[in-house]
């Protein structure tokens, strides 16, 4: 494998990803991306040239997907519509760019035969009790809650049937929350780090029970490369970090984290149909293709976080107020 095309890879997390190959890897690297609100071509700012290049294009786009594809060894497909709020508001995108998007991308790696790792969530196996004592595993019975993680469930069934029916060579992973730098504000942890920047108090929907599972975006990149290298075709992988924790615990934390006092936080109206908790067992992964996380310790990768807006405000500046406006539209 020399040359590897990756769809979203100006996102949050396929930019991480990008990074990731260019240091560990000597492949030559073509990121395909819409370049839409959520993108970030600074994330790719002083990679090499002659290792990376952008195509901006959609992947809708049979026109362009194919050709591009064609002069590829592999795929790894990021793009999506990421955002459970939005799906909300209009879930028209999440349709069109995470279901016939996918289709695109399945039916030009089937035409060339080129190996695919498509990348998803945890969200499509729906929500766990919190005093449940039970996990996500390769398993679970699909049952996603919102418009997004339905879209996503849908392209992940695409992808199997792909393998079933036509032989594509094709990974699957689904991976918990991340957090780290170059995530868009409208996400729950850039968010209120960037309020309690603006002096504004964190906002936490409904009770602030709702449990995640968070993992940082470099350990996502890692588990992502692994399974591209090792894993089997056909196969399902769970990533994530044992990083469980409630929504009220992680403003608590960046609020103490940032010199504030840690009850300096409201309550705001809930999400519609708000999954309750989110947690992943990672054994298959760890056990099969020998993958561990770096980042054991969620307070210090959160603190690395915080500085990390803190001295990037140029990038997230320009964003904050319509972002808020959007939220403020709903009493969030
Ligand atoms: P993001 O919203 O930050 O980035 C998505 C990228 O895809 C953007 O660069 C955008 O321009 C691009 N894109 C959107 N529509 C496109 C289209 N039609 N054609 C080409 N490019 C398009 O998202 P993210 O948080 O980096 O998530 C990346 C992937 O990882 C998604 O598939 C998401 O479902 C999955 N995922 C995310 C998380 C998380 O916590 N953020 C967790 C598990 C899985
Ligand atoms: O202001 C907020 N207040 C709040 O309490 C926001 C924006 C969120 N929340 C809550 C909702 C969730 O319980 O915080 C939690 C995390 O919210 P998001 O950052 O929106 O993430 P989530 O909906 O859990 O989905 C994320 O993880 C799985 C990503 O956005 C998805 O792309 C990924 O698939």
């Amino acid at each position: 494998m020399e040359r590897l095309l990756v769809t979203g890879g100006a996102g949050f997390i396929g930019s991480n990803f990008v990074h990731h190959l260019v240091d560990h890897t000597d492949l030559n690297i073509t990121v395909l991306d819409k370049l839409t609100y959520a993108a970030s071509q600074e994330s790719l700012a002083g990679l090499p040239e002659d290792r990376v290049q952008l195509v901006v294009g959609d992947i809708a786009d049979e026109d362009v997907v194919e050709p591009l594809v064609a002069a590829h060894d592999a795929v790894v497909h990021y793009a999506a519509e990421s955002h459970n709020d939005n799906s909300l508001n209009d879930p028209s995108p999440f349709i069109r760019t995470n279901i016939l998007g996918t289709y695109t991308i399945l039916e030009a790696v089937r035409k060339h035969d080129k190996r695919l790792h498509h990348v998803s969530t945890d969200e499509v196996y729906g929500d766990l009790e919190l005093d449940d004592p039970k996990r996500f595993t390769e398993d679970t019975p699909y049952n996603p809650s919102s418009p997004y993680s339905a879209s996503k469930a849908g392209s992940d069934h695409l992808v199997r049937a792909w393998v079933r029916s036509f032989g594509v060579r094709a990974t699957v992973s689904n991976c918990s929350n991340n957090y780290g730098p170059w995530q868009h504000i409208e996400k729950f942890i850039p968010r209120q780090i960037t309020n309690v920047i603006d002096g504004i108090r964190p906002k936490l929907y409904g009770s602030g029970e709702n449990v995640r599972d968070w993992i940082h975006a470099d350990d996502h990149s890692s588990a992502v490369l692994t399974i591209l290298e090792k894993g089997r075709i056909g196969e399902t992988y769970l990533i994530g970090a044992d990083g469980e924790k409630n929504n009220l615990e992680v403003v608590r934390l960046i609020l103490t984290l940032m010199g504030k006092d840690a009850d300096d936080f409201d309550h705001v109206n809930d999400r519609a149909g708000h999954d309750l908790r989110y947690a992943i067992e990672s054994g298959k992964l760890r056990q099969e293709l020998g993958w561990q996380p770096q980042f054991q310790d969620f307070e210090s990768g959160l603190a690395n976080t915080i500085e990390w807006y803190q001295t990037h405000e140029d990038w997230w500046r320009p964003h904050k107020d319509a972002t808020e406006a959007k939220y403020a539209e709903k009493g969030q």
